[in-house]
């Protein structure tokens, strides 16, 4: 298994969610060098397996030979019809169909918890999604799923992580999201439960040429 592992995101909450969940491996997780003057992904996909797909042949081609894996992932809320889904990152945002846009992580917590306003606690269950693609010189080879299921709460907890953390609740521990530290957050969450998956594979897969 190589020892450092090369992300394209331009998301730092998802790069130190990555460095917790790799850590006890030994294993480094980096940026691709120069990501942000890399031309944007526009991410239209109808799936997070799509937009995963797109992102991680796209931003591969800039590092030629190199294994990238891209992550794409949100929130499914059950009393939404699984919104926002793959809309997560740009849910406030005036047109949450222009994928070019995404809103700030207050602003799409804000509108979770209008939209889910009277809600009783029994249906607000939800769950995080995350599909992260393996790819090579422009091609996936691989893509993998992590979920965790959880709650919504009615007011945000915690100040760790990112997103939809601090409303994230996680039955199993007592705690949102935002209340762990990314080690602990790698344990229970979608990313970390992909990023496992991905070494599974890795531990697997034939990966010379
Ligand atoms: P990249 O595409 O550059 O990786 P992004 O933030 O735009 O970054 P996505 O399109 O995959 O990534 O959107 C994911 C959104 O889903 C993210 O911005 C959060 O709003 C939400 N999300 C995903 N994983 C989360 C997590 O672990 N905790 C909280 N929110 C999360």
């Amino acid at each position: 298994m190589q020892r450092r592992v090369l992300v394209a995101t331009s998301n730092p909450g998802k790069l130190r969610d990555f460095a917790g969940a790799a850590e006890p491996y030994g294993i480094t997780i980096a940026a691709i060098p120069h990501f942000s003057s890399l031309p944007p992904v526009v991410e239209d996909g109808a799936t997070f397996e799509a937009n995963a797909r797109k992102k991680a042949e796209a931003y591969s081609l800039a590092v030629p030979g190199e294994l990238v894996l891209a992550d794409d992932s949100g929130l499914e809320i059950d009393a939404l019809g699984g919104a926002p889904g793959v809309h997560s990152a740009r849910y406030a945002a005036e047109e949450p169909h222009a994928a070019e846009s995404n809103a700030d992580d207050e602003a799409n917590n804000a509108r979770v918890l209008r939209e889910l306003a009277g809600v009783p606690r029994e249906r607000r269950a939800a769950r995080f999604v995350c599909v992260l693609a393996v790819a090579r010189d422009g091609q996936t080879l691989q893509t993998v799923r992590g979920t965790a299921e959880g709650l919504i709460l009615a007011a945000p907890r915690g100040k760790n992580g990112f997103g939809y953390d601090p409303l994230f609740y996680f039955p199993q521990i007592g705690r949102t999201f935002a209340e762990l530290s990314p080690a602990e957050k790698s344990r229970y969450s979608h990313r970390g439960a992909a990023f496992r998956a991905f070494l599974s594979w890795c531990a697997t897969a034939h990966l010379t040429g």
